[in-house]
């Protein structure tokens, strides 16, 4: 049997060999989403119910129905083109379906049918009883060995029988002219136990290759496009599938992509994965994926009831009581979801992470820069997963030296320069709201200038949470070096402040139009954030150029923030009272983007602090769902516990669909990663110079609780065990060897009760 109820709490002990060394991972497998129903097989059942698993390469809706079995499946670089909501843009689409058919078994014939996902271990599970036989589908997606490997079993000999076809959907001829933006051709083979699919994609030259494997002790029978399998107690199969994408600099300059065959390494993985077997693969998915997810785990009070009642209940029960079992699971999930659609060397998670059943994914499934992608990577270095970060600067590198020409297009529209010359040295870079995997937009119309500094600040945190000298000299100094020669450029004097010339307040609109000023709250808190991370970064390197300099002089007036008549932070220079200018509850809280995710309004300086409580608290409560996580993030930075959880059960309760995808709706994923980060500023933070243990505890959460993992900048890993609200015990560890400076309630914490704190930090201490 599957889990399920009380005994959920399953020790799982991998041993596998990684690197030569025996690893062994022991994970708690506590937090399962579960289901006594299968998804409904429509695009509403993909979005609210389907189980997302994934392995960064690509993502896969796990359906869980009968007789027919539906495996979606995404790949982040199978892009088109065509209109979605306001503009021509690309467009992410779904990239293959893998069909089965368990003959007769019909959905109500089936008993004790279960469907589910565990967070901790990334393996999906159906199972049931037909007709005195019990049969289980196990799921998962490996990231080492790059496949997706799914097995069943029946407890009859010989009593499994299924088909499998693949799908190739929303076939288009190619055409010319418009017609060339959709084409996409595809063809399936069958040999023996293998199922090929290839796919080309017109308008940025995708080429896809897909290969499914089926190992069974049955009878196959392959026929044209689908493969039977008879008489059979188990049977594996293996899928992979990649394209021919890139990621470097000319394919964003190119549009699309060169010929190349993804077929060598797909039908490489597929082998692996057969020669090494179900087992080994399962126990290397494990120690992979055990190893990232145990790094940090919560314990709410009361969490231990509530696993008997299934995800969907919960989440339609959630706006009228809470439950600390969900709330725990919500946390994971956005850990989950990274873990699943963010790995080396893979595209970062987009707008949908790495799932899409439509033809035009919503947006695109871009990576959207004036809040959504920096969003998805807000939880990636406080909860632990700094690997996951890797794409996300990759994709970055690749993509700055692309943007010099737009930099430069920006400048000349708006009158601002100098304009880099040709043959200038110059590592300047800019963002603009719209990125995708093959082309980007210039900053301007609905944002200013300030995205590149919202993007800068990961790479500020990146480095401040692993404080890695060497790291910071490789991967961040060039990204705030190369946005502060852009910002530079692009700020003018007035009355001894420098101010963004062009300045918007992302999608903030006054009289129907996008409302265009001079050094909005945005644009100049993104600007002094990075003019901090250069400045610090310049000392710790002991670098020094004219960009350096320059930012130096300018540093004290950028007048980040400002205070309005209401008592609030200004969004625009001109505004006397709150919403003097633009909508008055806007989802987007871009004069308070210092507070969380920047460093600029802290308990360091209590006026700007008491200002932005007052911003946030007129912006309101009732939006959209990433827009309520980033709400939550800064109510944790204000230290309002009730509040925050007030937030989750808005967020739980009215944009969380029954499988725990945030809605916007539609379904984007980033409200569930500025969920996950929100509910880790609850219980740490350390943006102000130091760290502050359960900064914004509800009286709810209040109980016997503890955390472990989470990781504070200076290279910090903490762990923290409270009774009543207090902290009992702490330990903290160092990667660094430096000395942790520990507040709660915003005094020095009790030394006498960190327990076990890093031996290097205390001898340190002693002297
Ligand atoms: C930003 C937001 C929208 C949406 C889009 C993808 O423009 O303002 O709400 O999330 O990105």
């Amino acid at each position: 049997m599957l889990n399920s109820g009380g005994a959920l709490r399953r020790a799982v002990e991998t041993a596998c060999v990684l690197f030569g060394v025996v690893y062994s991972a022991q994970g708690d497998v506590n937090h399962v989403l579960w289901y006594d129903r299968a998804a409904e097989n429509s695009i509403r059942g993909w979005e609210e119910q389907s189980l997302p698993i994934g392995n960064g390469w690509f993502g896969v809706s796990v359906f869980g129905s009968s007789p027919f079995e539906r495996l979606q499946i995404t790949e982040n670089s199978m892009l088109t083109y065509g209109n979605m909501y306001v503009r021509r843009q690309p467009n992410l689409t779904n990239a293959l379906e893998l069909k089965f058919e368990f003959f007769d078994h019909h959905g109500w014939l089936l008993k004790n049918y279960r469907r589910q996902l565990e967070l901790e271990t990334g393996l999906a599970r159906v199972e049931y009883d037909l007709r005195g036989v019990h049969y289980t589908r196990e799921y998962f997606t490996s990231y080492p060995d790059r496949v997706l490997a799914v097995r069943f079993t029946a407890s009859r000999k010989g009593a499994l029988e299924f088909s499998i076809e693949p799908e190739i959907p929303f076939l288009r001829a190619f055409g010319s002219g418009r017609e060339s933006q959709y084409g996409r051709e595809g063809m399936v083979t069958v040999r023996d136990r293998d199922i090929d699919i290839v796919q080309h994609l017109q308008h940025y030259n995708v080429r896809f290759f897909g290969r499914v494997h089926v190992e069974t002790d049955g009878v196959v029978e392959s026929m044209r496009h689908m493969i039977d399998v008879g008489r059979a107690t188990e049977a594996t199969i293996f899928f992979s599938c990649g394209t021919n994408y890139r990621l470097e600099t000319k394919t964003f300059l190119r549009k699309g992509l060169e010929d190349g065959d993804p077929g060598p390494r797909v039908r490489d993985a597929v082998a692996g994965a057969v020669s090494k077997g179900w087992p080994g693969v399962r126990a290397d998915h494990l120690c992979d994926f055990e190893g990232l997810m145990d790094r940090c785990a919560i314990s709410l009070p009361g969490a231990d009831r509530d696993r008997d009642i299934p995800t969907d209940r919960l989440i339609a029960e959630s706006a009228k009581r809470r439950s600390a079992y969900l709330e725990e699971t919500y946390f994971q999930y956005g850990r989950y979801l990274l873990v699943s659609s963010s790995r080396q060397g893979t595209l970062p998670a987009n707008l949908q992470g790495i799932w899409n059943a439509h033809e035009r994914s919503p947006w695109g499934s871009g990576y959207w820069h004036n809040i959504n992608i920096q969003m998805n990577y807000w939880p990636v270095f406080v909860t632990n997963l700094e690997e996951c970060f890797f794409p996300y600067a990759d994709f970055n590198d690749a993509l700055r030296p692309a943007t010099r020409d737009i930099a430069c297009d920006y400048l000349r529209k708006h009158g601002l320069g100098p304009i880099p010359q040709e043959d200038e040295k110059s590592d300047i870079w800019c963002v603009g709201a719209c990125v995708f995997p093959y082309e980007f937009n210039i900053p301007g119309g609905s944002s200013g200038p300030g995205m590149g500094g919202l993007t800068s600040r990961l790479f500020a945190d990146w480095w401040e949470f692993s404080g890695d000298k060497k790291l910071l000299r490789e991967r961040c100094w060039p990204v705030f070096h190369g946005v502060a020669d852009f910002f530079l450029r692009c700020v003018r004097e007035h009355d001894g402040k420098w101010l963004s010339e062009f300045s918007a307040s992302p999608e903030q609109m006054q009289n129907g139009s996008y409302y265009h000023t001079v050094g909005c709250a945005f644009d100049q808190q993104m600007i002094w954030e990075n003019a901090k991370a250069l400045l610090a970064a310049a000392d710790v390197l002991g670098t020094n150029d004219a960009v350096v300099a320059e930012v130096r002089r300018q540093f004290d007036h950028y007048a980040p923030a400002e205070i309005g008549e209401s008592g609030q932070i200004k969004e625009f220079r001109e505004e006397k009272r709150y919403g003097d200018i633009g909508e008055y509850h806007h989802r987007h809280l871009s004069q308070l983007v210092g507070l969380y995710p920047g460093t600029l309004i802290s308990s360091r300086t209590p006026d700007l602090l008491a200002a932005a409580k007052v911003s946030l608290t007129e912006r309101g409560d009732q939006s959209t769902g990433w827009a309520l996580a980033h709400r939550l993030n800064c109510w944790a930075r204000l230290g309002d516990g009730e509040h925050c959880l007030g937030l989750i059960r808005n967020m739980l309760g009215s944009r969380t669909y029954s499988n725990l995808w945030d809605a916007h709706p539609p379904f984007q994923i980033d409200g569930n990663f500025g969920a996950t980060s929100g509910i880790a500023e609850m219980l740490l933070q350390s943006h102000a110079g130091y760290i502050e243990l359960l900064p914004a505890l509800p009286e709810d959460w209040a109980g016997n609780g503890s955390f472990r993992g989470l990781r504070a900048r200076g290279g910090f890993e903490v762990d923290c065990e409270w009774r009543n609200g207090l902290p009992i015990r702490v330990r903290i560890g160092n990667r660094r060897g430096g000395l942790p400076d520990v507040r709660f309630r915003g005094k020095l914490f009790d030394r006498s009760i960190l327990d076990g704190c890093d031996r290097v930090a205390r001898s340190k201490e002693m002297k």
